[in-house]
């Protein structure tokens, strides 16, 4: 067999590498494993797809992309320093922010020399007799590391639509999560967007300023709510900068991973009049202040409705042709069940001359010619095609290469009926492979870099607790793994979030089996449970001593002491 070795040397065999950890993925996970895995001595190497950090960040560059939390939460808690000399500019910081911060971090911790990008990971294979996992990439090198760290992140499969005929589109055709470098110009042009989720919400109302003309085809509305975003003070930076660890501790502490405002007043305890007012209220604050003006929207679905009603009633009053008024409308599902979106003037861009909505409930897409969009009542003629079609969540990463457990079993086949985890950080059968935001946690819920934190903080406990005993490998028991399982389901029946049809249920990839796969007991509760699982010896756990004789990677930690060895 020939490889090409990283530097491009074709027939030449590469070695394989040993490494103490694998890191695939440099988002904001992947990014903080290095920094902590580096500083607890371990030799690391991570890969990313991506021609530099950032994950999501650096693919999404689509105009109108935006953070929907504000910025001092959506931003690392690990390093004091970082914290002191990082300015946010806006609430919700746009995209070209966030990827300077996130270059900020990187360059400040010297992160980029541990990571090979453009490489992609294409499989990962464990070897029972030598403890360790053969990680091969599309360049042709091979590692041989002790842990492996999926930092793959839940939104980096993009989804094009199952519409027949993509292909031939001779227009431009051009995917958010894939967005160009150089800078897109719509003037004069005629623009179609496919999907109005999250994405498509933010594309519209930015394109809708400079396109020629610009179709919206709309499948499900959303509910999109004013973000009102604002500039950030001086004044403002300094006080949050006194407070972070305060601020830090209340985000750890809460069900959303964030300062959020939440609330335990039940919508039913209030008279109609105070909830018209609430509402008023959060309306007017913005951001997603609806979602915390009572504690029952998610779990009573006549409150919840009330809350859709009244959000139905603002589209009503800013968009002034009643006909696309009410296609804009969402109905048939709960408010919040879908991604709540944040707008500045979503629903105002239908008010301009060169804005049309295409409601493909009415009139769905037939096909995609060469010209542009057919639908059932004519075709639309496009000089450019933008597709925010959303992403196959939660497992698309992990699926889309080769990661082969004991015994030969792979993730593909272990999640044939759904993503299973132990609480979304290991799999049974699959030794010291950790995942950081994985299936079965609260990601999409909670704050994500409060989540990885928590996440790459539990891995680095758990490698510490081997080195001090001892220990080669790691693993949850079977038992375990289906008691969080049973945990996450119990309590997703509660939840109006399996009443729509989104990517939190798996409804968007054709074939994939549906179900809630995010714990829902918010993520303050999940730190107790990650806590709770590093207690007793990690008694959910099995360990396997070292079967070669060779060390334990060091972790900084003090000598071993007597091992305890469970399985
Ligand atoms: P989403 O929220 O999954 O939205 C995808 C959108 O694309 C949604 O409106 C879909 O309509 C639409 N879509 C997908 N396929 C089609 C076809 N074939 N025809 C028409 N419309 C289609 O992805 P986003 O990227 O917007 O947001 C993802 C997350 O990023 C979000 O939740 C935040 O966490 C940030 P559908 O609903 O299927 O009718």
């Amino acid at each position: 067999m020939t490889t090409q070795t990283l530097h491009g040397n074709a027939n030449v065999p590469t070695p394989p590498q040993r490494i103490d950890v694998a890191i695939v993925g440099a988002g904001f996970g992947g990014m903080y494993a290095v920094y902590k895995f580096r500083e607890m001595g371990l030799k690391i190497q991570g890969f990313e797809a991506g021609g530099d950090v950032g994950g999501v960040w650096y693919w999404n560059r689509y105009p109108g992309a935006r953070v929907d939390l504000p910025s001092i939460d959506y931003s690392f808690s690990f390093s004091p320093e970082i914290e002191q000399e990082w300015t946010w500019s806006e609430q919700f910081a746009a995209q070209p922010e966030l990827l300077r911060y996130i270059n900020f971090v990187a360059d400040r911790l010297d992160l980029r020399r541990h990571i090979q990008f453009n490489t992609r990971v294409t499989s990962a294979v464990w070897s029972e007799e030598r403890q360790l996992w053969t990680v091969k990439t599309d360049r042709g090198a091979v590692y041989e590391a002790t842990y492996c760290i999926m930092a793959t992140g839940p939104l980096s499969i993009p989804k094009d639509p199952e519409i027949p005929g993509l292909e031939r589109f001779k227009g431009r055709l051009l995917r958010a999560a894939r967005w160009p470098h150089e800078p897109v110009r719509f003037e004069g042009l005629r623009v179609g967007v496919i999907g109005t989720g999250s994405t498509g919400i933010q594309i519209v109302q930015e394109v809708g300023k400079d396109a020629g003309e610009l179709f919206v085809f709309q499948r499900t509305p959303s509910f999109t709510m004013p973000m009102r975003n604002e500039d950030l003070t001086p004044e403002y930076m300094a006080e949050v900068r006194r407070h972070y660890a305060g601020i830090r501790e209340s985000a750890r502490n809460s069900a959303v991973g964030g300062v959020r405002p939440q609330s335990t007043r039940a919508f039913f305890s209030v008279t109609p009049r105070q909830r018209q007012q609430l509402l008023e209220d959060a309306w007017k604050s913005g951001g997603l202040a609806m979602l915390g003006t009572f504690c029952d929207l998610m779990t009573n679905a006549e409150a919840n409705e009330h809350v859709a009603q009244f959000v139905r009633g603002k589209i009503g009053e800013v968009v002034k042709d009643p006909v696309t008024a009410e296609q804009l409308k969402p109905r048939g599902y709960p408010i919040f069940a879908r991604r709540p979106c944040l707008d500045s003037s979503y629903y105002e861009t239908y008010n301009r001359p060169n804005v049309h909505l295409v409601d493909l409930l009415n009139d769905p897409i037939v096909e995609i010619t060469e010209k542009g969009v057919r639908t059932q009542s004519g075709e639309v003629e496009l000089d450019m095609l933008i597709l925010a079609t959303g992403y196959d969540g939660l497992t698309g990463a992990l699926l889309a290469f080769d990661v082969v457990g004991r015994d030969g079993r792979t993730v593909n086949g272990k999640w044939q009926d759904g993503a299973r985890s132990y609480l979304g950080l290991m799999m049974e059968g699959f030794p010291n492979l950790f995942m950081t935001t994985g299936p079965n946690g609260p990601a999409a819920l909670a704050n994500i870099i409060r989540i990885s934190e928590n996440d790459v903080d539990w891995i680095a406990a758990a490698m510490q607790h081997m080195q001090r005993q001892g220990l080669a490998t790691i693993e949850p028991t079977a038992q375990a793994e289906q008691g969080w399982m049973d945990l996450v389901y119990t309590l997703s029946q509660r939840s109006l979030l399996l009443k729509a049809k989104t990517w939190y249920v798996g409804a968007n990839v054709k074939d994939k089996p549906q179900g809630l796969t995010l714990f829902t007991g918010g993520f303050a509760k999940y730190r107790e449970h990650c806590a709770a699982a590093a207690q007793d010896g990690y008694r959910n756990f099995t360990f396997q001593r070292p079967t070669l004789a060779r060390p334990v990677p060091h972790t900084g930690q003090e000598a071993p002491a007597e091992a305890a060895v469970a399985g």
